[in-house]
Formats: C-alpha cells, sequence, structure tokens
C-alpha cells in the first residue's frame, strides 16, 4: 500500500437521539455521544468512528477519555511518522497501552483515507465474499414481557434473522422463554455484558431448555478461567464479546475452552486490522464468529457490514439497519432487505457523509496538527 503522510486530524462529537431508549445490564442509554475522525493525508481523507460510550460502563473506554488519549498521546506519535500506512497504525502505538477504541478510530480513519486514494472498498481489502450480509438485532432489556414480545414482533415482521435479547439476574428466563412460546424457533441468543458470576452457572444452565445460538459474556470480562468452567456445566454455546481484547487474547480463551464463539468488535479490539486476525484465528480453529455493534452511524456500520462478508462470518450480526437506531443518520441510510445489508462497493468506506446534517449534529471540533518545528521520522 501506499504511504501517506498525516497531515491534521479534525475530531468532532456529534450528538444523535436514539429512535427507543436502549437498556443494557449497565444501564440505559437514550442518545449517543460519539466521536468522529476526518485524517486530513497527503492522499486525501478519511473518515473515523469511535465507538467508546459516554460513561465507561461497558468497558475502561468512555468517549471525553478516548478524545484525552489521541490528541495527547496518540495523533503525535502518528503525526511525526513521515510515511504512514494503515497497517502501521498499531505498531506505532504500541508504546501506549489500551485505548483499543481510540487506536480503532485513527486507524480507520487511516485505512479510509489509503483506500478511497486507492480506489478499493474496504469489502475487497478485507477479503469479503458476500455481497450482502445476514441481519440480527439487539434487543434491550425492557419494562414488561408484553412489551418486549411487541419490539421482537416488530423486528421480526421487518426481516431481521435473529434476535439478541439482552439479559440480566432477574430479566432472563422468563423473556427468554416468553419469546420461545410466542415466536417459535427464531433463531434466538441472549447478551449478559457480563453480569452474572460464576456462582449462577445452574441458573444459567436452565436457558440450555430453550435452544439458544449461544449466551454472550455471562461473565465479568477477566474472568476466562470462569468462563471455561461455565461451558462445563452449561451446554448453550458461551461466546465472548468484552473479554476478547486481542488476537493473542482469543487465542487464550479458545485454548481455555473459555468460548465456542467470538463477537468480534472492530473498537474494542484496537482496529478493524487486528479484528481480522481474530476472524483468521478463529477461522483456523474453527471458532465461529458475528459481527457486533456499538450503536454505530452509517460510518462506522459501513466498516462492519464489510468485514462481516468475510468468510468465518457465519452467524447474523448486530449488524442492524440505521433505522434501528437513528431517524436519521449521518451517512446515506443501510436499509433492511429480506433481513440483509448489501456490502457498500465503492472506494473506502463506500458512504458518504451528509455534511450539512453533520453540522447539525455537532456540538464540538478540534483540530490536532503536527508540532510546529517537529521533525518527522522516516522510521
Ligand atoms: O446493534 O449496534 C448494535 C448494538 C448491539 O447490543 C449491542 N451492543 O453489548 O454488544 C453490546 C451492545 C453495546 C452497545 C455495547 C453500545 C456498548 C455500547
Amino acid at each position: 500500500m501506499n504511504a501517506l503522510t498525516l497531515e491534521a486530524v479534525e475530531l468532532r462529537r456529534i450528538r444523535m437521539p436514539l429512535v427507543a431508549p436502549f437498556e443494557t445490564s449497565f444501564g440505559i442509554q437514550t442518545e449517543r455521544d460519539i466521536l468522529l475522525l476526518k485524517a486530513i493525508t497527503s492522499a486525501g481523507e478519511g473518515w473515523g468512528e469511535c465507538v467508546a460510550t459516554e460513561e465507561p460502563t461497558y468497558s475502561s473506554e468512555y468517549v471525553d477519555g478516548a478524545q484525552h488519549a489521541l490528541v495527547h498521546h496518540l495523533l503525535p506519535r502518528l503525526f511525526i511518522s513521515a510515511r504512514l500506512t494503515a497497517e502501521d497504525v498499531a505498531k506505532v502505538l504500541r508504546p501506549v497501552h489500551g485505548h483499543h477504541m481510540a487506536k480503532a478510530a485513527i486507524e480507520m480513519a487511516v485505512l479510509d483515507a489509503q483506500l478511497r486514494s486507492a480506489g478499493e472498498s474496504f469489502a475487497r481489502y478485507f477479503g469479503a465474499v458476500r455481497h450482502e450480509v445476514d441481519c440480527g438485532v439487539s434487543v434491550g432489556i425492557h419494562r414488561t414481557i408484553p412489551d418486549l414480545l411487541q419490539t421482537v414482533g416488530d423486528y421480526l415482521d421487518q426481516g431481521y434473522r435473529r434476535i439478541k435479547l439482552k439479559i440480566k439476574p432477574g430479566w432472563d428466563l422468563e423473556p427468554v422463554r416468553a419469546v420461545r412460546e410466542r415466536f417459535g424457533d427464531v433463531p434466538l441468543q441472549v447478551d449478559a455484558n457480563t453480569a452474572y458470576s460464576v456462582s449462577d452457572a445452574e441458573h444459567l444452565a436452565e436457558l440450555d431448555a430453550f435452544d439458544l445460538l449461544l449466551i454472550e459474556q455471562p461473565l465479568p470480562e477477566e474472568q476466562v478461567l470462569a468462563h471455561a468452567e461455565l461451558a462445563k456445566v452449561v451446554r448453550t454455546p458461551i461466546c465472548l464479546d468484552e473479554s476478547i481484547t486481542s488476537a493473542q487474547g482469543a487465542a487464550d480463551a479458545i485454548q481455555l475452552g473459555a468460548c465456542q464463539v467470538v463477537n468480534i468488535k472492530p473498537g474494542r479490539v484496537g482496529g478493524y486490522l487486528e479484528a481480522r486476525r481474530i476472524h483468521d484465528l478463529c477461522a483456523s480453529n474453527h471458532i465461529p464468529v458475528w459481527m457486533g455493534g456499538m450503536l454505530e452511524t452509517g460510518l462506522g456500520r459501513a466498516g462492519n457490514v464489510a468485514m462481516a462478508a468475510m468468510p468465518n462470518f457465519t452467524l447474523p450480526g448486530d449488524t442492524s439497519a440505521s433505522d434501528r437506531y437513528y431517524h436519521r443518520d449521518i451517512t446515506e441510510p443501510f436499509v433492511l432487505s429480506e433481513g440483509r445489508l448489501r456490502v457498500p462497493t465503492g472506494p473506502g468506506l463506500g458512504v458518504t457523509v451528509d455534511l450539512e446534517f453533520l453540522e447539525q449534529v455537532t456540538f464540538a471540533t478540534e483540530t490536532a496538527r503536527p508540532e510546529p518545528g517537529r521533525v518527522r521520522a522516516t522510521r
């Protein structure tokens, strides 16, 4: 790939109201405060989206922290590289520990610039094997079972190909039983976002009766070994999300028997390139993967849909249509057709930002540039 020089990065914060509140075991979201990056490079511009949440309740990362890390610790390291490719970004940023979501956002923006200038799509770059991807939908915790059944029924009417129910202690067997009874053998899975402990193993084993595709991240993220213990008691396949933050971590978890399925979120693992390594590793270990979601705008959604077209993404992802979360998106919307989304084929992310609407939803911008007089290193 042709190297480029990173000339400046515009950091933009946008506020996007959600079409409906989204409740998980770690809180209720009614809007998203999202950090977008525009990389201005010698090869043209590229967009990145940071998936960090407003509060550090999904993981330790949060959007203000990601912005701080980018401006003070990550971008200065990239600005001094005279010749940069997306494939170099993680290496240059390795001295900074953690901050995967911040790192992923800038790697995505550099990759977008690089691929746009080369006229190549994300899908082609990743080795996509499908023109469209099967979509599932993530259904938040509801106040009542009738409310939940209404929501699930609406999504099935729209064509979604699998349902994921958010669960937590006190909201697990009953909603799963109710959805099974009402909607028969629809592909169904649950996501606990770390809300249980290994002493709940017998209780979680009661979910086995409902023939679920998987139980996602029942235990806290550090408890990889405990997931392996749980897997001996529960027949339903265990899928890890929060626990998998790198390809090495995925390899270890697989070897321990802690997961039979992996949720891939590029932001959580430091970027699309590490996500691709996890995809490949899982494929060679016969571990199916699926694409997670972090309520992305059309930018993040475009990258995720492209990656979800890789061969080992054999389960429907949380790659819902744009209108699952937003009345209006900042790019052309992703629209469900027979439960699938089309993979973008244009250069880079293959979507166009609606700059006028972007301005309307922006509440802060900041531009980071190389320090004047700083010599660029040609490593
Ligand atoms: O469809 O984009 C989507 C969201 C899918 O449930 C979903 N995401 O725990 O996986 C999760 C959850 C999440 C959303 C986590 C936002 C953190 C932030």
